[in-house]
Formats: C-alpha cells, structure tokens, sequence
C-alpha cells in the first residue's frame, strides 16, 4: 500500500518503497553499524541439546512426584535443593566470589560438598565468572549480560561461546585467594569424579536404597527435577533480579530487589542492594531472615565459630547512598536519610566485585562493620 503522505518533506525511511526518500537518507540504524559480536552468538550445541532434555525430563519428575513417588522422595528432594543451594550462596557466592566472611576449614568442606550437589561448574570457575559480572556489570564482558535480554541472561549464556570481552577483562581480576584455598582446589582438580557422585549418583541411590523408591522416581524426582530447579532459581537472580523491582539504593543499575526471588534463591534476590555493596555477607540490608535463609545459615555457623570476619555496611553509610542515588524507594522515613545528609560520602563509585577487590577504598574498609571479628583479621584480609 502507498504511503499516505501530507507533507512534502521527505520522511526519512519509514517505509521501504517510499519514492520521497533519497538512498542518502536511508542509513541503516546506529545499532546495525555495529560489528556483529565477535563469538558470543556460536551455539553450543552439546549444551542446547543436554539443557532440553534435563528440562523434559525435569517437568517428567514433577509429574511423578504428584502421581507416583513417595512422598519422603519429595521431602528429600526439597532438602536436597536447599543444600546445594546453599553451597552456591553461601559458598560460591558469599564466601568465595565475594569474600564477604571467613569460614573455618569445616565450613569449607561442608560448602564445597553442597556446592558440588548443585553443579554450577567448579568453585574456582563460578566464582571467577561471577567476579566478571560485578566487575564489568552489563558490558559485553559480563557473562551473563542482561542488555542481552532475558533469555540470554538467564540461560542463554551456557548456550553459546563467552564474548571474547568476557575472557579478556576475566583475566584482569585477582584470583589470588582462590588459588590459594586448598578446598576449592581439591573441588577443582576433582571436579569430573566428585561432581556425577555428589550430584547424581548419591542423590538416586538414597530414596532406592533407604526408603525404597523405585530408580525412575528417584532419579527424575530427586536428581533430576531437584536439581533443574535449583538451577532455574539461580539463573532467575541473573535474569528476573536484573530487571524486575525497586532500586533504592542505585536507580542507575539494572539490578532490582526482588522478593520473589529473594524467597527461591535463600536471600539473593536483594540484587539492587547487592551490586552497590556486594561484600556484605547479608547481601542484604536488613538481616531478615525469613526472606534471607542464607544470612540465618551463616549466622548459626558463626554460633558455633566457623563463621567469623562477616563484612556489612554501616546504617549511615546505606543512607547516604540511598540519598544520593536512590530511586525512592527505599522503606526507611525519609526524614531519617535527610540526617545523613550532609556527612560525606563514603559510598562506593565505580563497580567492586567484593571485599578485597584493588579499587575499594581504604575509608570503606574502615567504615565496614565487622561481625564476629577474629583477632588475626587485621593481617589476613
Ligand atoms: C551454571 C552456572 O548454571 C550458573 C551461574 C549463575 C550465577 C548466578 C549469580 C547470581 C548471584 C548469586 C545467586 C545465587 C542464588 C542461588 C539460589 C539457589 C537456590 N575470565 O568457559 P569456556 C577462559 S553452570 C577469564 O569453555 P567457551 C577459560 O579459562 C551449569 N578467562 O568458554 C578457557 O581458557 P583455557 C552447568 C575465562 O568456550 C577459555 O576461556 N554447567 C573466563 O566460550 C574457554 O572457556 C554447564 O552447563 C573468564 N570469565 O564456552 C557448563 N571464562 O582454554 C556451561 C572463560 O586457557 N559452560 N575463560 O582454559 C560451558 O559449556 C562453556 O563455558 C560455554 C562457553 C559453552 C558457556
Ligand atoms: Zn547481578
Ligand atoms: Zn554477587
């Protein structure tokens, strides 16, 4: 159909037939000049064809955990996800990626177990992916980009080769304290052995061996659909958590709180807050448990002394960033922001990945609030 055009302007092209506008005039937009990136987009189809069938057979164990299976299987598998998940929260994320707190060498072992149940890749590689994306948040060094789109951050991203920015800037940020860890070490030099027993083999054999489950129920229950699921409400934290929610502490991020979230993934949908402050062991500011199970966990660790140097950010200065940057939003009277007001800022300019990272500012550390502190912290930080 022919355009319906009134003025005699040329129109620029918003039509392809349009006989008003020059071939000058028709650029192609500003977006499509730009070389294709390089990489990123190759379709790994190994993953494609792995992650399609773990999700049929994932809706296939929820089915027969409604229809079939015992219900302990059930209870099993429910308990299973919250221990690999807390092997990725409070294990990779807040102790190894982050470095939030300390964990004696019990900890370690236990996280690193329940971290191997939930299969993210090794310690060493999670963490070191996960200090890219705070790092380089929402660059095309980020490994889960989120300016990609939902799907790509969610699981898009294990589908196809790292952009090359990813495996460039990765290589700039220290690793040190990792390689240094004789647990994450072991985790990684035995990765392939210890991860098909831990995550796999042991997880279907209990129902069977203990209760009497039969194999199919077993392992499409508790193996199979436990462990799709734990992974789906991690992947949400990198997808939902980076587009969804209010931003009381930065509107300038993408990164939102997201209760939903917060409640699957044990206390990490707290994404706004956790992207300005990632070295608070809470990732959180207020230590609610109830939508924070991770902060109850670590906190009984420290009950009990393997859990100890936990890093969290003073009320004065969360208020002083809210004031500045903040959407609004944030749950606390304004009028109490209003007394921080003019106290200096001592928030965080520029990205972190957590405690330790070479750009935190001294002023920072000082200002930390440190729980449960040990006496040789000063030299082992
Ligand atoms: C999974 C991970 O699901 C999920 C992580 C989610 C993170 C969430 C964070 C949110 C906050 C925390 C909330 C937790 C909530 C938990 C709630 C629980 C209830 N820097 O990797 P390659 C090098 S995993 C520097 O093969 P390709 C690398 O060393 C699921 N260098 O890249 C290597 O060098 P060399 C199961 C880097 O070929 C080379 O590059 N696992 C970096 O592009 C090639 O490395 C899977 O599905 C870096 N950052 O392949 C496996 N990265 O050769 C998926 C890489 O010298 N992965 N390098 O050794 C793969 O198959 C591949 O990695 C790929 C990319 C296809 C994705
Ligand atoms: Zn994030
Ligand atoms: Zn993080």
């Amino acid at each position: 159909m022919a355009p319906n055009l009134s003025a005699t302007a040329p129109t620029g092209v918003l039509f392809e037939d349009d006989s008003l506008t020059s071939q000058q005039e028709i650029m192609p937009p500003k977006e499509a000049t730009k070389p294709l990136r390089k990489g990123s987009k190759k379709i790994v189809w190994r993953n494609v064809l792995l992650f399609i069938y773990l999700h049929i057979a994932a809706f296939y164990g929820a089915w027969l955990a409604l229809t079939s299976a015992k219900l302990l299987t059930s209870l099993f598998a429910y308990v299973l996800y919250v221990m690999g998940g807390l092997g990725i929260t409070a294990g990779a994320h807040r102790l190894w990626a982050h470095k939030s707190y300390k964990a004696k060498w019990p900890l370690r072992v236990l996280l690193m177990l329940f971290n191997t149940l939930a299969f993210q890749n090794s310690i060493w590689e999670w963490s070191r992916d996960h200090r890219v994306h705070h790092k380089f948040s929402e660059t095309d060094a980020d490994p889960h980009n989120a300016k990609n789109g939902f799907f790509f951050a969610h699981v898009g991203w294990l589908l196809v080769k790292k952009h090359p920015d990813v495996i460039a800037k990765g290589k700039q940020i220290s690793l040190d304290d990792l390689e240094k860890d004789k647990v994450v070490a072991f985790q990684r030099k035995y990765y392939l052995i210890l991860m098909p027993i831990v995550c796999f083999i042991i997880p279907t054999m209990i129902p069977v061996y203990l209760w009497g489950e039969t194999w199919s129920n077993a392992w499409y229950v508790a193996t199979l659909f436990r462990y799709c699921w734990t992974l789906n409400i991690t992947w949400l934290v990198n997808s939902a958590a980076h587009f969804y929610g209010a931003k009381p502490y930065d509107k300038s991020i993408n990164p939102a709180e997201n209760l939903m979230v917060a409640v699957g993934a044990l206390g990490e949908g707290w994404h706004n807050y956790h992207h300005v402050f990632p070295w608070d062991y809470k990732t959180a500011e207020l230590g609610n448990y109830g939508t924070n199970w991770t902060t109850l966990f670590i906190d009984m660790m420290a009950k009990i002394g393997w859990a100890y140097d936990m890093k969290t950010v003073s009320p004065k200065v969360i208020m002083q960033r809210v004031n500045r940057t903040g959407d609004g939003t944030h749950i606390m009277p304004s009028q109490y922001g209003k007394l921080f007001e003019h106290m200096g800022d001592h928030s965080h300019e520029g990205d972190l990945w957590g405690w330790g990272d070479k750009d935190m500012k001294e002023e920072d550390k000082e200002t930390a609030m440190v729980i449960n502190k040990s006496s040789d912290s000063d030299k082992d930080d």
